[in-house]
């Protein structure tokens, strides 16, 4: 057995701190890592799947081609480097570069491969790029910037000091979002002086722990969120004091939410009087937080529920303070870039968040005969014909590119559609990063060294990168011997030498993350040359947030206080807190302009106002409401794709003993479900837990994985095969997931499919 090494969590976007222990090439032992300054030794059971991932059958081992008959050849890596780069620059010179559409650069715990990948856009000059943020987050971005002046005013909970906890369409104890979640909410659950309080149509392992679950109707959220900021002013709730101070547009907050609560809690159905209960709970909190997640950011009204969700905060006060909402500081964006900010799609005009092109309309911007449609993908660590709703569509429109190339560990639904797949080293084979920072007030962020030595065959993306943009001739322009001296005599040598270099041709810095790695990579100790990019990453960290990198500890300016971060980064693979604020720097990061928040948001008070039609979205041939793809204890996106990971009956499809006995299905019979995109059928769960009319399948199922002879097979149902690409928010276009019409009908096992 060998030592206890030091590496992450790769399947949700805490990144617990695991310590692992190796035999051969499999991880025998996992356990939490006590020196881990956000886990604290914290893992949930998850994590002890870990080796499914890395010992795969599926694992990619060398570079394959698509042959003329479909079938895919074993290349080696100098022919699929020159024959992808050749492709590519095809496409640019024919079509232009900004035809090239870049999708993923990232999963749950790898974004280093993402920042190389910037310099495979630049050398060929494609600017549109999108991942899954754009299918959730987008729409709260928008908010944040509606409110706090620009999209990158994140605001993060303080659940470990807040009085008490909001959950809105989140289930904390099986998702998590926020460090050692089971053990925080256990402790505000068992404290009579705290209060839990969960919106979420189902009765989830959160909600069981509340002391108040509001079990809104699904997709009613917004009349429901209405509805308290109304009994907020109504009641004369509001921290009126503190909103004349730090905020603008109560008036007409007020005047917009002058309704008819009643009947607003009715729609949402839920009683008044819980209603009122939980608003004045709320409002009489010393300090409250509040968790938005899928089950509105994947309903109709998403962006209206995201605005409202934070009025509610905003309302009692809770900003900028121990307990409440704070915004936090970044090592790196997960975002686009600036590359494609300016505008909206190249074929629909839609707009782009954070860079991102809506996932809704990808399929829309390929398949089309408009002469600025993408021609080409390049995928990277993100499985969009699995993950992107209506997977029919998405498939038909991966085949009507003219080039598509695939970056990933294993033979992924997307790999299967590609003309080049290119294999990656794991996330225990390489230096790696997760650039998931939304702490406050310790920010956190761990540099992990690999575990194990490449598999055979495999490359990690930093190298990958750097030979697509050899390949491209883009470095050619550039004399980096200044570069290649300096960075012999040491990083603080280097730090000058590349600030001088970027200020003398700034086209420098679009490909900086190959030029670090060409010139700095060499000179950093053996195998963690990938690590370049990180450097890069420290020393914005460093020019950007200068103050807060001081309070951690690191000593240092300029460039040397980046310098230093680095190192620190480098010295601990348990992970650093690489950023210390105070509560009120919070206010410092405030982009309006003057300072104020403000409370409304003109694009939405249109929708605000029409919900006295009390129109939901309901459609009679489909009856219930599916959320496709819940989180379970056996999910995990896509990151293991051996069904025996998980416990048999994982991927039941939940509805209410009500329910159930209509249909003639008892527990562990076979129900069809039909949307207006498909129909799949799966073994039923009847649980109280669902509300009548609302039924739930899990994420992450519908994996084809080969047997041990080689023969594939689909586990499970893959749940957007059942969604739809037009049931998108008005403004984020992110997809109505949680909210599919369906109907279910009970099937003789005989006649499954
Ligand atoms: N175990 C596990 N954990 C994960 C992941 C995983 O695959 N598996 N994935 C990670 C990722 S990528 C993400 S983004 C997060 C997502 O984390 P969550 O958002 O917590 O996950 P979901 O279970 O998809 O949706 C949350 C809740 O929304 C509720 N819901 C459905 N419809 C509505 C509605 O109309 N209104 C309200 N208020 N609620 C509704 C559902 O009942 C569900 O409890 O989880 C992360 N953590
Ligand atoms: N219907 C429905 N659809 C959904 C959701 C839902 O709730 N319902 N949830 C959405 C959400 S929130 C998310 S986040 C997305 C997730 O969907 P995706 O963004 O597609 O992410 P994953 O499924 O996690 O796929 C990650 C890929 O990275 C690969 N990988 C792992 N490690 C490495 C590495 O080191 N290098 C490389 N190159 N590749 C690697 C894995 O093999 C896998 O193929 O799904 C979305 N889709
Ligand atoms: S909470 Fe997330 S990162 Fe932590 S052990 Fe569980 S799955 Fe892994
Ligand atoms: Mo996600």
């Amino acid at each position: 057995m060998s030592e206890w090494k030091p590496t992450a969590c790769i399947i949700c976007s805490l990144n617990c701190g695991l310590r692992v222990q190796t035999d051969g090439r499999r991880i025998t032992s996992i356990r939490g890592d006590k020196g881990h300054p956000a886990s604290q030794g914290y893992v949930c059971e998850k994590a002890r799947a870990l080796d499914h991932y890395q010992n795969g059958r599926d694992r990619l081992a060398a570079p394959l081609r698509r042959r003329d008959d479909g079938s895919f050849e074993e290349v080696s890596w100098e022919t699929a480097i020159a024959e992808v780069a050749a492709r590519l620059a095809l496409v640019r010179d024919t079509h232009g570069g900004e035809t090239i559409f870049y999708y993923g650069g990232g999963a749950q715990g790898n974004h280093l491969g993402g920042a190389y990948g910037r310099a495979t856009r630049a050398a060929l000059g494609s600017v549109y790029t999108s991942n899954a943020l754009a299918q959730e987050k987008t729409g709260e971005f928008w908010v944040d910037g509606q409110l706090y002046g620009r999209a990158r005013c994140h605001t993060t909970p303080d659940f470990e000091h807040a009085q008490v906890a909001v959950f809105v369409g989140k289930n904390p104890w099986h998702s998590h979002g926020f460090p050692r979640a089971r053990s925080v909410l256990k402790s505000i659950a068992s404290d009579p002086d705290r209060s839990l309080i969960v919106i979420d149509p189902r009765r989830t392992k959160t909600a069981a722990l509340a002391d108040i679950h509001l079990q809104v109707r699904p997709g009613t959220d917004a009349w429901l969120l209405t509805a308290l900021l109304a009994i907020t002013l109504e009641e004369g709730l509001a921290d009126t004091d503190w909103l004349a101070e730090h905020a603008t547009g109560l008036a007409q907050l007020r005047e917009l939410t002058t309704i008819d609560i009643a009947a607003y809690c009715a729609h949402a159905d839920v009683p008044e009087a819980l209603v009122r209960r939980a608003a004045r709970v709320m409002a009489g909190a010393q300090s409250m937080s509040i968790l938005e997640d899928l089950g509105i950011q994947q309903s109709p009204h998403s962006t209206l529920c995201s605005w409202l969700e934070k009025a509610l905060y905003l309302l009692t006060g809770n900003f900028a303070k121990r307990g409440g909402m704070n915004i936090h500081t970044r090592f790196a964006s997960l975002g686009g870039g600036k590359g494609s900010r300016r505008r909206g799609s190249p074929v629909g005009d839609h707009r782009v968040i954070g860079g991102l092109i809506p996932c809704n309309v990808i399929a829309d911007e390929i398949l089309t005969d408009h002469p600025d449609r993408f021609r080409a993908m390049i995928v990277e660590s993100s499985n969009p014909a699995h993950s992107l709703a209506d997977s029919g569509r998405m498939r038909e429109a991966l085949r009507a590119l003219e080039f598509v190339v695939v970056i990933d560990v294993a033979m992924t639904e997307t790999a299967r559609e590609a003309d080049y797949v290119l294999p990656a080293s794991s996330q225990f084979e390489k230096w790696e990063m997760a650039f998931f920072n939304l702490e406050f007030p310790h920010n956190v962020a761990q540099l992990r060294p690999p575990i194990l030595a490449a598999a055979a065959g495999t490359l990690p993306e930093p190298e990958i990168h750097a030979r697509l943009v050899r390949a491209l001739g883009a470095l050619d322009d550039f004399d980096l011997s200044m570069l290649h001296t300096a960075a012999a005599d040491g990083l603080d040598a280097y730090a000058f030498t590349f600030g001088m270099a970027v200020m003398a041709d700034p086209r420098m810095m679009r490909l900086a993350p190959a030029i670090l790695y060409e010139t700095l990579g060499p000179h950093l100790p053996e195998g963690a040359a990938g690590t370049a990019a990180a450097w890069g990453l420290a020393q914005q960290v460093a020019m950007t947030f200068p103050d807060s990198v001081k309070r951690a500890g690191i000593d240092g300016d300029g460039p040397l206080l980046g310098n230093a971060l680095f190192r620190a980064l480098v010295d601990n693979p348990s992970g650093i807190v690489f950023t210390d604020d105070p509560y009120e720097e919070t206010w410092n990061r405030v982009e309006t302009g003057d300072r104020r928040v403000n409370l409304v948001v003109p694009e939405l008070v249109d929708e605000l106002r029409g919900l006295s039609q009390m129109a939901t979205v309901t459609d009679e041939a489909y009856p219930f409401i599916l959320a496709a793809g819940e989180r379970r204890s056996g999910t995990a996106n896509v990151l293991f794709r051996d069904p025996t990971w998980r416990k048999a009956g994982a991927g039941a499809l939940r509805m209410s003993p009500a329910d159930a006995q209509t249909l003639g299905l008892e527990d562990g019979a076979i129900a069809r479900v039909t949307t207006r995109t498909g129909s799949a059928t799966a073994p039923v769960e009847v649980t109280d837990t669902m509300r009548p009319g609302h039924i739930s399948l899990p994420n992450g199922h519908g994996i084809s994985y080969p047997d041990a002879s080689g023969q594939t097979h689909v586990h499970g149902i893959s749940v957007n095969e059942l969604t739809s690409t037009t049931d998108r928010d008005p403004i984020a276009g992110t997809p109505w997931h949680k909210h599919v019409p369906a109907r279910v009908e009970a099937v003789e096992a005989s006649s499954q499919t």
